[in-house]
C-alpha cells in the first residue's frame, strides 16, 4: 500500500513523500508529485535510512528509567504512568525549592511539522513559568535577523522564481546537499544562457557545474560584498533611481564600503583581482540577478554582516521589483501561520528569563546562577552532538543534582544522559501540517502507520504531562485536529475555504502568491521595515550590536587550520547518524599542500585538536578545500570518534556571530597530527 506523507526533517525543501507500508511497517520511502516544487525527487538519505530509523534497533518503544551512570546508556523499561509520576516528582522538587524558572525546556527543531515542532509543549512550559529559550542562535537566527534588518518580516523570492534570472549568486549554500531542488532551477537558468556563481570555501558539487567559482576564505564574505559595492559605485553603475525610491541608509552604507577594495579581497578573502573584477562585471551586466544565501555565512564572527552586505548588492543595483531579481530568502514567511495562537503565547508569564540556546552549557555550570537550572527536558534536539563546546555541555549534563527528562524517536547521545526517556512517535505515526523554510507549498499529512510500541506524538506527551501537573485549562484539552486549525489562518483565501485540519494530503497548496500575483519585492511585496524601504543602515542592529552597517570583525587564529563543519549528505544534522554509513570515523578534508607539509597521506587516521578537545577523523587529501582550511561534516555521533568527542568539541562557545550572538561553527582553529 502506498500512502502520502511529508518529510519533516530540518531541511528547507520539505518534500512530499510516497510511503510503501506492508503489515504496519514502512518498507520504502520515495518522492511524490503532491508538492510540485519537490516533484517526486527526494534525497538518498531519506530513501535509504528512514525505514530503519522508524523500525530499527535504535528506535525507542517504551518509556525508560536510567539505572546506570549518566551517558552509560543503561536503562530499564517502565510504563507511562510511572514515567509521568517520575517527571512530576523531579520537576516539582525543582519548582518547590527554586521556583518554576529552575525548569528549562531544551528543544530545537527536530521535526518540522507545526504540531510536533512547537504547540502543546510550548503551552505546557509557558503555563509552568519555566525559563524560556531563544533558539535562533543555534541556527538561522543570524540569517533571519540579517534579512529582516533590510526587509522586515516580508517574504523574499520563492526559489522557483529564479528561473527568470540571468545571474544567480549561490553564496554559502551547498545546494546539492542541503537545498536539493534548487538544482533544477539553476540548471534551467544555465540552459537559458544565464550564469551561476558559487562563493564557498569548499569546491562543492555545484562549483563544478557553475560559471564562476570563488573559493573564499571562511568568515570574509563581508569584505568581498563591501568591496563589490564600492567597486560598482566607482564604476557609476549603481541604480540611483531605485536607491532614491526604495533604499534607506545607502549613504552610510557606501561610506563604510569605500573602506574596502580589491587589495582587501586578495588579502582577506584569498581571491584574485581577476576573479573580483569578473564578478563585478557580471553583476554590472545582469538584467535579473538573484542571490541565494545558505547558512554557511552566518556561522562566522562577521556572519550577520556578511549576509547583510551580500543582500545589499541587489538593493544598490536595483535588482528587485521584477521576477527573478531579488534575494531568494524567507519564503517561510509567506505561510499564514498563527503561531502565537498555536503555542499559547498568552500563557507566557511576563518577566520570565530567556536563555540564548548556545549559552545553556554555561548556565548549567554557573554556580552563581539564581535560580539555578535544576530540571531539564530535552526533546526535538540532540544537543550533545550539535552544540559548540561539547565537553562543557557534557559536564553540565553530568551534574548529579540536575534532573533530566528526554523525548526522542531514537536513542541518541543526548538521551543517554537523561533520567527518564520518553519514546516519541515518528511523523509517520501522527497527523501534522507543514509549512517550510525553503519553499512556499503548504502540506498536510495523516499517519501512515500506528505508533510503534508505546510511543506517543509530542502533542500527546505534553497533553498527558499537563494533565499530570493538574493544568486543566481549555488550552490543554485541544485535540491534534484543533491544533492544526490553530496553526494556520483558515480564512486565508489561498486555503480555498478548506479548514487547515482538512487540507488534502495528496496535493500541496501554493502560498507563493498574494492576491493571485507572484511574490516580488518592491512590487507585489513591500519592505516591512520602519521606513518602508530596504534599510542598509539598521538602527536596531546599531543599538543592540554596534553594527548599524556591516562590519568586519574576524576571529584571531591561534592555531594553523580553520575548520568548517557544514551539512553532510549522509545525515540531517545528527538524524541518521546511527546508521551504517555514519558509524565509522567521519572524514576531514585537507589540501594536498598542507598534507605534504605535515607528512600525512590520504586515508590515514588523524587527530584534530585544540585546547577544548580532540577528535579522531580519517584524512581525505583533496584540493576541494583551500590550503589552511579543513572541512569535516557536522552531525556525527560520539561513537564515530575514538576520543568519544565529535568536531563539536572543538567549536568554541565563547566566539559568537556579530548579531544575535549566534553560534560560530566555521571559525574553529585547530591543529592536526597523525592519530
Ligand atoms: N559542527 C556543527 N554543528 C552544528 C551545525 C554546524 O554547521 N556545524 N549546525 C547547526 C544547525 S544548522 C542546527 S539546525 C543544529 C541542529 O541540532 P539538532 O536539532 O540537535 O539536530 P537534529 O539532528 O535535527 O536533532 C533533532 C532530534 O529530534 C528528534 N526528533 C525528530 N522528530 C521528533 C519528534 O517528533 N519528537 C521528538 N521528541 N523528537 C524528534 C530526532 O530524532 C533528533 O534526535 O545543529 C547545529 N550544529
Ligand atoms: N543533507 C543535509 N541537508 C541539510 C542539513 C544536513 O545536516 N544535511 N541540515 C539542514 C539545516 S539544519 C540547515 S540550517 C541547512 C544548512 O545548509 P546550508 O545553508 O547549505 O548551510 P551549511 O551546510 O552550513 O553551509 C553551506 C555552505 O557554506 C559554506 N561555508 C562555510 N563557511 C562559509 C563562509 O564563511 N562563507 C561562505 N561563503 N560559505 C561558507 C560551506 O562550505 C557549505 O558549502 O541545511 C539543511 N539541510
Ligand atoms: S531531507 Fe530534505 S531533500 Fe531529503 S526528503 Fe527530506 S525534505 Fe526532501
Ligand atoms: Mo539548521
Amino acid at each position: 500500500m502506498k500512502l502520502p506523507s511529508v518529510c519533516p526533517l530540518d531541511c528547507p525543501d520539505t518534500c512530499s513523500l510516497s510511503v510503501t507500508v506492508e503489515n504496519a511497517r514502512i518498507t520504502k520511502v520515495a518522492g511524490s508529485d503532491a508538492n510540485p516544487y519537490t516533484a517526486s525527487v527526494i534525497c538518498n538519505k531519506v530513501a535509504r535510512y528512514y525505514p530503519d530509523f522508524v523500525h530499527g534497533k535504535s528506535r525507542l518503544t517504551r518509556p525508560l528509567r536510567r539505572i546506570g551512570p549518566r551517558g552509560s546508556g543503561r536503562f530499564e523499561p517502565i510504563d507511562w504512568d510511572t514515567a509521568l509520576d517520575l517527571i512530576h516528582d523531579g520537576f516539582s522538587r525543582a519548582i518547590d525549592e527554586y521556583g518554576p524558572q529552575s525548569v528549562l525546556p531544551f528543544n530545537y527543531a527536530g521535526p518540522h511539522g507545526e504540531l510536533a515542532g512547537g504547540s502543546m509543549d510550548r503551552r505546557f512550559f509557558y503555563r509552568m513559568g519555566a525559563t524560556m529559550l531563544d533558539r535562533g542562535p543555534l541556527c538561522g537566527g543570524v540569517r533571519g535577523t540579517a534579512y529582516s534588518s533590510l526587509f522586515g518580516p516580508a517574504p523574499g523570492m520563492p526559489p522557483e522564481q529564479a528561473v527568470n534570472s540571468d545571474l544567480v549568486l549561490v553564496w554559502g549554500n551547498n545546494v546539492t546537499v542541503s537545498n536539493l531542488h534548487l538544482m533544477r532551477v539553476l540548471k534551467q537558468v544555465r540552459a537559458a544562457g544565464g550564469q551561476v556563481v558559487v562563493i564557498d570555501p569548499k569546491r562543492i558539487k555545484l562549483a563544478e557545474q557553475c560559471d564562476l567559482f570563488l573559493q573564499i576564505q571562511p568568515g570574509t564574505d563581508v569584505v568581498l560584498a563591501l568591496a563589490l559595492a564600492a567597486e560598482l559605485e566607482r564604476r557609476q553603475v549603481l541604480d540611483m533611481a531605485f536607491i532614491d525610491q526604495w533604499v534607506a541608509g545607502a549613504d552610510l552604507y557606501l561610506e563604510q564600503a569605500r573602506g574596502f577594495g580589491v587589495a582587501d579581497v586578495e588579502q582577506a578573502c584569498g581571491l584574485t583581482a581577476v576573479q573580483f573584477h569578473m564578478l563585478a562585471d557580471w553583476i554590472a551586466a545582469a538584467r535579473n540577478m538573484a542571490t541565494s544565501l545558505g547558512n554557511g555565512i552566518e556561522r562566522g564572527c562577521s556572519g550577520g554582516s556578511g549576509l547583510r552586505a551580500a543582500m545589499a548588492l541587489n538593493a544598490l543595483m536595483g535588482q528587485h521589483g521584477r521576477p527573478g531579481a531579488g534575494v531568494v530568502a524567507k519564503p517561510g514567511s509567506a505561510f499564514p501561520r498563527t503561531t502565537a495562537r498555536l503555542q499559547g503565547d498568552h500563557l507566557k508569564r511576563p518577566g520570565t528569563r530567556v536563555f540564548n540556546i548556545v549559552d545553556v552549557a554555561e548556565k548549567l555550570l554557573d554556580e552563581t546562577l539564581d535560580p539555578p537550572v535544576k530540571a531539564l527536558m530535552i526533546y526535538n534536539h540532540n544537543p550533545v552532538a550539535t552544540h559548540p563546546d561539547q565537553t562543557a555541555l557534557l559536564r553540565g549534563l553530568e551534574r548529579e543534582d540536575l534532573f533530566i527528562v528526554g523525548a526522542d524517536v531514537v536513542m541518541t547521545d543526548s538521551m543517554a544522559y537523561c533520567d527518564v526517556v520518553l519514546p516519541a512517535a515518528s511523523h509517520f505515526e501522527y497527523a501534522d501540517i507543514y509549512g517550510a523554510y525553503g519553499q512556499t507549498w503548504l502540506q498536510r499529512a495523516d499517519p501512515v502507520i500506528p505508533p510503534v510500541g508505546d510511543s506517543l506524538p509530542n502533542t500527546e506527551i505534553f497533553r498527558r504531562l499537563a494533565a499530570r501537573f493538574g493544568y486543566d485549562e481549555p488550552e490543554f484539552q485541544d485535540t491534534d485536529q484543533d491544533l492544526m486549525d490553530q496553526a494556520m489562518n483558515g480564512a486565508d483565501p489561498r486555503l480555498e475555504g478548506i479548514a487547515p485540519s482538512a487540507l488534502p494530503t495528496d496535493r500541496a497548496l501554493d502560498m507563493g502568491r498574494r492576491d493571485g500575483a507572484p511574490l516580488i519585492m518592491c512590487d507585489t511585496v513591500l519592505p516591512a521595515t520602519p521606513s518602508g524601504r530596504i534599510e542598509l543602515f539598521s538602527q536596531d542592529l546599531e543599538q543592540r550590536f554596534g553594527c548599524g552597517v556591516p562590519v568586519y570583525r574576524p576571529a584571531k587564529p591561534d592555531l594553523p587550520f580553520t575548520l568548517i563543519s557544514p551539512s553532510s549528505a549522509k545525515r540531517t544534522n545528527t538524524t541518521f547518524g546511527g546508521h551504517a554509513d555514519s558509524l565509522g570515523p567521519e572524514q576531514v578534508e585537507m589540501h594536498p599542500e598542507d598534507a605534504e607539509r605535515l607528512g600525512l597521506s590520504d586515508g590515514e587516521r588523524v587527530r584534530v585538536s585544540n585546547a577544548r578537545g580532540a577528535v579522531e577523523l580519517v584524512l581525505s587529501v583533496t584540493d576541494a578545500t583551500r590550503p589552511g582550511v579543513l572541512y569535516s561534516p557536522k552531525g556525527t555521533w560520539r561513537q564515530s570518534s575514538a576520543t568519544g568527542l565529535t568536531v563539536n568539541a572543538l567549536i568554541p562557545a565563547d566566539l559568537r556571530a556579530d548579531i544575535e550572538r549566534g553560534a560560530v561553527y566555521n571559525e574553529t582553529f585547530v591543529e592536526v597530527r597523525r592519530a
